[in-house]
């Protein structure tokens, strides 16, 4: 009896970690458009922004677009904006400073694209979303930690995704996935052209998970910080739209989780 049950609960635990990878990328946002969709389809309905869980099986959706001029560039993002401004669930760690691209009205004539970090930037990165984009400053490796949207009540979301402009070499920008423990439990790379002859790509990368357990991910964008001469071995990566499942409460073990994933199976088969 007892054997059967670590039996069963390891297979589940070898079920929630496992995922289904959505990838795309190319010269304009044509390119990832059906790929991006089909995510969000896989994710459920937009739960738009609000405190609380919405729909459990739903998504949330940032494009930075609305983040008002005060809270862009040449300003920085409050790394905890997209909880305690707008309510999503998704905290900002792992870099000291975090910044959303500036648009083409603003109060104090910021060029767009992230150009007033390097004028070259107005040809080297694009948008998947008009206008704005994101990334992390002085570093370009940066965590999105989820929360319970508004509250101080760390969550797991069962998916993430995210659009990268500008991948020039593969095997470097990626996206790593944290369970409850801080354990990795996936990275996934994000993969472009593979060599600097191209500006303005668009890339998605996303994975989704049988179950919610992701409590953190770790975002590597090339391997330069924004500033640097995108080029010459120095790859410089910015993101536009993150896509992500509802965060729910993290679950007191896993053999909770499990109990859960047997509950949504059951769901939906009655559905
Ligand atoms: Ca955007
Ligand atoms: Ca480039
Ligand atoms: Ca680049």
């Amino acid at each position: 009896m007892k054997t059967t049950f670590f039996f069963t609960l390891a297979a589940l635990t070898t079920t929630v970690f496992s995922q289904t990878e959505f990838s795309a990328f190319g010269a304009d946002s044509s390119a990832i458009q059906s790929t991006v969709d089909g995510f969000r389809a896989a994710l459920g309905p937009n739960n738009g922004v609000g405190p609380g869980i919405i729909n459990p099986d739903g998504r949330r959706e940032i494009n930075w677009d609305a983040v008002p001029d005060s809270f862009s560039s040449p300003n920085d993002l409050p790394a905890n904006f997209f909880n305690n401004n707008s309510k999503r669930g998704a905290v900002f760690s792992g870099a000291q400073r975090f910044r959303v691209s500036a648009d083409n009205d603003n109060p104090t004539n910021t060029p767009p694209l992230f150009a007033e970090f390097n004028p070259d930037y107005a040809n080297t990165f694009s948008v998947f979303s008009q206008q704005r984009l994101f990334s992390s400053v002085d570093s370009n490796v940066y965590d999105v930690e989820f929360f319970v949207s508004g509250s101080n009540t760390r969550g797991l979301t069962r998916a993430f995704g995210a659009v990268f402009t500008d991948v020039d070499l593969n095997n470097l920008s990626s996206i790593e996935f944290f369970d409850q423990s801080d354990r990795s439990i996936h990275t996934m790379f994000v993969n472009g052209q593979g060599d600097f002859t191209t500006n303005r790509s668009l890339s998605f990368a996303g994975a989704m998970f049988a179950a919610p357990v992701i409590s953190r991910v770790r975002i590597t964008l090339g391997n330069s910080a924004l500033g640097s001469l995108d080029g010459d071995g120095h790859d410089v990566v910015v993101n536009d739209d993150f896509i992500y499942g509802e965060v729910v409460p993290e679950p007191a073990s896993m053999v909770a989780l499990a109990g859960g994933l047997l509950v949504n199976l059951r769901r939906r088969k009655s559905k």
